[in-house]
């Protein structure tokens, strides 16, 4: 399938001395205001700080593939077919009239900032978030991947249950055109057991270098087929147990290069997608929970200065949950007790109903709430030697309940202290499907990974004179991602709020804008 590939102009143009438009490249500078703070005696000195930058972001989009490891699974249908529904207009009945397909959920397609104020209205003037910077537009990925399962996709659409019937039956032949998904690597040790049956499309044999040789050799044939400039490489298939972390083995780049060739038992396959993405040179991402990364991926990453990203789409509970345990800190109000629950019936909760695949998803569920608790000691004791700080009870349960398959139902309960002893208890009972709720993150996801290989910095402040890629990790992304991975040796930051400004300040700070402000300075005086 071709992608309609029409290059969309870029509508914005700033006219300021902190920026410049070539045909190529938008060039801004941008300054980085915060603050040194050392605590002397009690007291908080504060200096400012300022770090000079200039960012290049080239403007032609690349043409852009979306290779999705697990294609034949939920999402990765639901993905296929929605992109197809988009870019053929494919309108569909339901019982209360003409559905027209839409992007509805994404970040870049469906919500908007803020770029500053009509001077003639004094009204603000909001534009799509996708369209700050030149970026890909849905519509235009080209769609591929792996799957285990050999089902072909119109198939395989049907398995998953998600679209209704009237837009699957009209879908049925251009997901057929997409054919049946790329053979895969499968380690049965590294997914639940109850996974075995669908385990009939398979590159042969154990030998991990192989295995690494055939998905990098996947990939440049991808690329060349397609006359592609850049391929997203997306783990959209099942939740993987923890790997071990073996010193000698995947703690460093070299130790895991040479554990593949030794076909070690502890590279799962994620890991292996990850490294052949990084050998190629290709964006590679994590929309589930498992420690792809270990730590000679990352390391591996930084030596090719490709990207990598992760882990775990944020798609409903947690992305509600970093909105409103940040709401209660930040409102003074004390959490005791996050209870999580949640039951699923399509094959992500069957897969997640095995204790080891579980205990992955526990994990990224569960850390969601640590920065904000860290950021507020007023309300919860700091660590002190030998006892760790205070912490609210969180729990996490997941359970599989097949009859309700891909609608997810999630339970929360926010048990919290407030004024004078007082208790709240807030319950939020939701329901949707959970496909629908990951494609639109797997969209963004793709579709800012590129952009961020397209933009350049330097730091003027230390002399810099060449224009450098980003660092490996592009923890930009977080705001769509459970767990986010970060640099080493920086903060996490699971705000949703907090994320989003991020992003938006540096999609600004490329066009040579300031970031985001609600001050409203005019508003609040004479
Ligand atoms: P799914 O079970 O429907 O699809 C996963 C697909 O991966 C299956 O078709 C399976 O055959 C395939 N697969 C398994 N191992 C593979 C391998 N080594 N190589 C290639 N293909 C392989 O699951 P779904 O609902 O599409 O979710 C996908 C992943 O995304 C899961 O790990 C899930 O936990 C994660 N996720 C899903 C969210 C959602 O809201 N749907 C949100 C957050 C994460
Ligand atoms: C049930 O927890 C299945 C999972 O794959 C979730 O659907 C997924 O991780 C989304 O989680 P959340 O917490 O963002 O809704």
């Amino acid at each position: 399938l071709h992608p309609t590939a029409a290059r969309r102009p870029h509508q914005i143009v700033v006219e300021s001395e902190n920026s410049r438009f070539s045909d190529d490249y938008i060039i801004s500078k941008y300054t980085d205001r915060g603050a040194d703070v050392v605590v002397v005696n009690g007291q908080y000195i504060v200096k400012p700080t300022a770090r000079s930058y200039e960012f290049q972001t080239q403007r032609e989009v690349s043409k852009t593939g979306l290779m999705m490891v697990g294609i034949g699974g939920n999402n990765g249908t639901t993905l296929a077919a929605t992109v197809l529904a988009n870019r053929h207009n494919v309108v569909w009945h339901t019982k209360s009239g003409i559905q027209q397909p839409n992007y509805i959920g994404s970040v870049l397609r469906a919500s908007t900032i803020r770029l500053g104020v009509d001077p003639t209205t004094g009204k603000d003037v909001n534009v799509p978030l996708g369209d700050v910077l030149p970026m890909v537009h849905p519509n235009d990925l080209v769609l591929g991947g792996w799957d285990i399962s050999g089902l072909p996709l119109d198939k395989a659409m049907a398995r998953a249950e998600v679209l209704p019937w009237d837009l699957q039956r009209q879908l049925t032949g251009h997901m057929a055109h997409l054919g049946k998904p790329l053979p895969s690597i499968y380690y049965p040790d590294f997914i639940a057991a109850n996974q075995e049956a669908r385990a009939d499309n398979l590159i042969p044999g154990n030998d991990k270098q192989v295995h690494l040789e055939r998905i990098r050799a996947d990939i440049r044939e991808f690329r060349s087929a397609n006359d592609l400039d850049r391929i997203v490489v997306f783990w959209t298939a099942n939740t993987e147990r923890y790997s071990d972390i073996i010193p000698g083995v995947n703690d460093t780049a070299d130790n895991l290069l040479k554990a593949i060739k030794n076909s070690h038992s502890e590279v799962s396959p994620s890991t292996l997608f990850a490294v052949a993405a990084i050998l190629e040179g290709e964006p590679f991402i994590n929309g589930a929970p498992q420690n792809t990364f270990v730590p000679g991926v990352i390391e591996l990453a930084e030596r090719h200065r490709a990207f990598i990203s992760g882990d775990d789409l944020k798609s409903g509970q947690t992305k509600l949950k970093s909105v409103f345990a940040e709401f209660l800190v930040n409102a003074g109000i004390k959490p005791l007790a996050i209870s999580s629950y949640n039951h699923l019936g399509n094959n992500d909760g069957r897969n997640l109903s095995a204790d080891a695949q579980f205990k992955s998803k526990e994990i990224s569920k569960s850390s969601v709430v640590d920065d904000m608790v860290d950021a507020n000691r007023l309300l919860y004791k700091p660590p002190v030697p030998g006892a760790k700080g205070e912490h609210p009870d969180h729990i996490v349960v997941i359970k599989y309940v097949p009859a309700v398959g891909d609608s997810k139902r999630a339970i929360d309960e926010y048990y919290s202290e407030i004024f004078c002893g007082g208790r709240s208890t807030i319950n939020i009972f939701n329901e949707c499907e959970d496909s629908l709720l990951a494609t639109p993150l797997i969209l963004d996801l793709s579709i800012l990974a590129e952009l961020l290989t397209r933009v350049k910095y330097r730091d003027v402040t230390a002399g810099e004179t060449e224009f450098n890629s980003l660092y490996s990790v592009l923890s930009l992304l977080s705001y769509m991602l459970k767990a986010p991975l970060v640099k080493p040796g920086t903060d996490v930051v699971n705000s949703l709020g907090r994320q989003r400004n991020a992003l938006e300040t540096f999609l600004k700070a490329c066009l040579g804008l300031e970031g985001s402000t609600d001050l409203l300075l005019k508003s609040r005086i004479w």
